[in-house]
C-alpha cells in the first residue's frame, strides 16, 4: 500500500496519465528496486513529488509530498512549517522553490525523501 501509487504510474506513463506501455512499466520496476542508481531515484522522485508538473517542487506539491508520507499524522501547521524549513534550507538560488539541483541538495541532508 503504496501512498504515491498513483503518482508513481503516472509519472512512469509516457502519456503522463498513467497508462503504461510494456516499456515503461520496466522503467518503472528498475527504479524501484533495490538495485537501481541513486541519482536514477532522485531524478523519479522529483517527479513524482511535482504534483502540477512544472519541473519545480514548489511548497504546495511539498506539502502533499508530506502528507502522504507521513499518512496525514502532522496537523496542518506542522505540515506548513516543515515545508516552510525544507525550502528554506534547501533552495540554493532563493526562489522559493526547488529545483532539481535544490531537491538533490534536500535529499543528501534528508534521505528519507528517496
Ligand atoms: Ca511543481
Ligand atoms: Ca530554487
Amino acid at each position: 500500500e503504496n501512498p504515491f501509487r498513483n503518482r508513481i504510474v503516472e509519472s512512469f506513463s509516457e502519456d503522463g496519465l498513467g497508462n503504461l506501455s510494456f516499456n515503461d512499466f520496466v522503467d518503472m520496476f528498475s527504479v524501484l528496486s533495490e538495485m537501481a542508481p541513486r541519482e536514477l531515484k532522485a531524478i523519479y522522485a522529483f517527479k513524482i513529488y511535482d504534483f502540477n508538473v512544472d519541473n519545480f517542487i514548489c511548497k504546495e506539491d511539498l506539502e502533499k509530498t508530506l502528507n502522504r508520507l507521513t499518512k496525514e499524522e502532522l496537523t496542518p501547521e506542522e505540515v506548513t512549517l516543515v515545508c516552510d524549513k525544507s525550502i528554506e534550507e534547501s533552495d540554493l538560488d532563493g526562489d522559493n522553490k526547488l529545483s532539481f539541483a535544490d531537491f538533490e541538495n534536500m535529499i543528501s541532508r534528508a534521505p528519507e525523501f528517496l
